[in-house]
């Protein structure tokens, strides 16, 4: 039996009771046997939910970059580690080699270094989906400095905000960024940004468009010079396995987002662990996520899970339809993808298209069809099973969140029966809870609570930037000596995890997190505008969509709506940036508040997904004529 890499329900059964029953020995066996480290740990575990601090390999030394880079050198030096596919189908993909991957970083370090990067400080990452994105947050994590990635589809406003909360000196970019047919201006983003930061003294801007940019002297520098003179090697930094490594923005229920810190050391092992298993990784595979390493499944199964396994791993800069709904497919056939892993939202835009755009081409190479960030429906899994996999690779629904690190609940594919909707089992040394609206645990099966995590694992994040008392508010007080993860699931007789979804203010909009608050307060910066609330409905291709109820000042209920609707948008563009626009806009007269003047959005959920027929009990409102002057508004 090996621990690392399971291969029959029997020893997953196995495996995962050792790491429940003795978890400390069980993940220093991963640890120890998997990884390279420059010291050993003092102690495996140290942990306290009620604080909430929580330690894995303490006092160990190691740099992930070691992990992920040097220690294939010799083995693997040859292999590619980065297959970039750009956006134009007729250029040429590259691959980057372990070899010149770990030159690239090394001179990118160097390049860092001169610019004032030192361990510690915070870099800024702001980049579209080309190598220089993943060969900086590597840099950055060989000097030991943290990066923050900031999605390249962010707003000024957003990226700002996301700058000065954790205090970037220097931001990486490039001119811009081709996204199908399409050129963003990524560089005047970032200086509309800069306005607003003035303690950001460098930006290193890489060329990509090649398109006519400001530059400001004395602050901006073009990074291709830079790297060409800079020395190809560089000492990776020895960091203690409790170091950040990063922090990746999340949004919340409050309007500020939350800086979500992970740490070297645990998530690096828990990326590593699960990226072999829940895709049966193998040496001659190709992997193939579809995410943007501005999110963590990005960062975890684009970057550090595939490299610290020694994988190639495909980094994809365009989108699913360009030049066609055929993309994904054409690209899988091309490289020989053995794991494909997607968002059921793009799943669900494709299934739209002609199958035409399937069977044209050659799928036979894949193994593992992933898919991650929301529930899939049982259509679309479906879809997926039966036109991409043909009913031989099996889907792994994996379910987990920006603050696990790395996948929660998952089935092991050859290994679990899958269920379409179902996330199956928890992973190996996962612990979850289904909880009562008393706080109670639920022990049944065939029930459904909220879900909680009773134990810790290592790729948890340890706290948010700048506010561990946020951080303890938002996970660690909802229910006793557990984190909470926000989300409601089922559990089946067997013991299977469904995800119904948020059960919090988090709407998720193909694939996307948004709070509901920031949205509202993008709006409410409209002077026409007096108060907002956003909920989401169903949509059958993101999933969830966006609506809001609007009530205007009074001057405001002269000026046309449809321009109103407009404006309004545009400020939730500019704000936050277009995936959290509205789909629907209805302007009322008032909204339906409890007597503590809290909006009841439970109502108007069920209003936006036409489902008026139920509305529960509305007694407890302060206004409950408003009700029904909405429902007629919407008919
Ligand atoms: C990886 C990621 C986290 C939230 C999470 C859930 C939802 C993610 C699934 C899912 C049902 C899934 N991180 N979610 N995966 N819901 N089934 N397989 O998406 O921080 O961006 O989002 O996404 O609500 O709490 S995230």
């Amino acid at each position: 039996m090996s621990n690392y890499s399971i291969k029959s329900l029997e020893e997953y059964f196995q495996v995962y009771r050792k790491s429940v029953r003795d978890p400390e020995t069980f993940w220093e066996e991963i640890a120890e046997e998997h990884f390279d480290w420059r010291r050993k740990w003092d102690n495996v575990l140290q942990w306290d939910f009620s604080k909430p601090q929580v330690k894995w390999f303490d006092g160990a030394q190691l740099n992930i970059t070691e992990n992920c880079l040097d220690r294939h050198l010799q083995i693997r030096g040859h292999k590619t580690a980065i297959l970039f596919e750009p956006n134009d189908p007729q250029a040429e993909a590259e691959h980057i080699t372990y070899r010149d991957l770990h030159e690239r970083v090394c001179r990118m370090c160097n390049v860092l270094k001169e610019n004032g990067v030192s361990r510690g400080d915070r870099v800024c990452i702001y980049l579209p989906m080309i190598p220089e994105l993943a060969i900086t947050v590597l840099a950055c994590a060989r000097i030991g400095a943290i990066h923050s990635v900031v999605f390249a589809g962010f707003s000024s406003n957003a990226l700002a905000t996301r700058i000065n909360d954790c205090d970037c000196k220097i931001v990486i970019t490039s001119d811009g960024s081709y996204r199908g047919a399409k050129i963003l201006d990524l560089k005047s983003i970032v200086d509309s940004a800069l306005e607003e930061c003035p303690q950001v003294s460098h930006v290193l801007v890489a060329k990509r468009t090649g398109q006519k940019v400001q530059m400001k002297a004395g602050r901006d520098k073009w990074l291709e010079p830079l790297m060409e003179q800079a020395y190809a090697d560089f000492p990776a930094e020895i960091m203690n396995a409790e170091d950040p490594l990063f922090i990746l923005y999340t949004s919340g229920s409050t309007g500020k987002p939350k800086g979500m810190v992970h740490s070297c050391g645990g998530y690096m092992v828990y990326t590593a662990y699960t990226f072999k298993n829940i895709f049966q990784y193998r040496e001659e595979d190709i992997f193939w996520c579809t995410a943007d390493i501005g999110w963590i499944t990005g960062h975890s199964y684009i970057v550090y899970g595939p490299l610290a396994n020694g994988a190639t791993t495909v980094m994809f800069e365009g989108i699913p339809t360009y030049p066609d709904s055929g993309r994904f497919w054409e690209i899988i056939q091309k490289h020989k993808i053995t794991q494909f892993y997607t968002a059921p939202t793009a799943i669900r835009a494709l299934a739209k298209e002609s199958l035409d755009f399937v069977t044209k081409y050659d799928l036979t190479s894949l193994k593992v069809l992933g898919s991650v960030g929301e529930p899939i429906n049982e259509e679309a899994w479906h879809w997926y099973n039966n036109n991409i996999g043909k009913g031989q690779s099996p889907v792994v629904d994996t379910w987990w969140q920006t603050e696990t690190g790395g996948i929660m609940i998952s089935p092991i594919p050859y290994v679990t029966p899958t269920t379409p909707t179902f996330a199956t089992f928890p992973f190996i040394g996962i612990q979850p809870a289904l909880m009562d609206d008393a706080g109670n645990e639920i022990y049944e099966n065939q029930t459904q609570g909220k879900l909680c995590i009773k134990f810790p694992w290592p790729s948890m994040a340890r706290s948010i930037w700048g506010d561990h008392e946020r951080y303890k508010n938002t996970y660690f007080t909802a229910f006793d000596n557990c984190y909470f993860t926000g989300d409601g699931a089922f559990r089946d007789e067997v013991g299977y995890y469904r995800i119904t979804g948020r059960v919090d203010d988090v709407i998720i909009v193909s694939g996307h997190n948004l709070g509901t608050a920031p949205i509202e307060d993008a709006i409410n910066e409209h002077p026409a505008v007096a108060e907002s609330a956003i909920v989401g409905y169903p949509h059958d291709v993101k999933g969830n969509a966006l609506y809001g109820f609007i009530t205007l000042k009074e001057f405001g209920e002269t000026r046309d709506r449809d321009n109103l609707m407009k404006e309004i948008n545009q400020k939730i563009a500019e704000q936050i940036g277009p995936i959290a626009k509205l789909e629907k806009i209805l302007f009322v007269d008032g909204l339906p508040k409890t007597r503590s003047g809290k909006i009841m959005r439970r109502i108007l959920r069920k209003i936006a997904s036409n489902d008026t027929e139920n509305l529960g009990d509305i007694s407890t409102l302060l206004n409950p004529e408003v009700v029904q002057n909405i429902i007629d508004a919407t008919s």
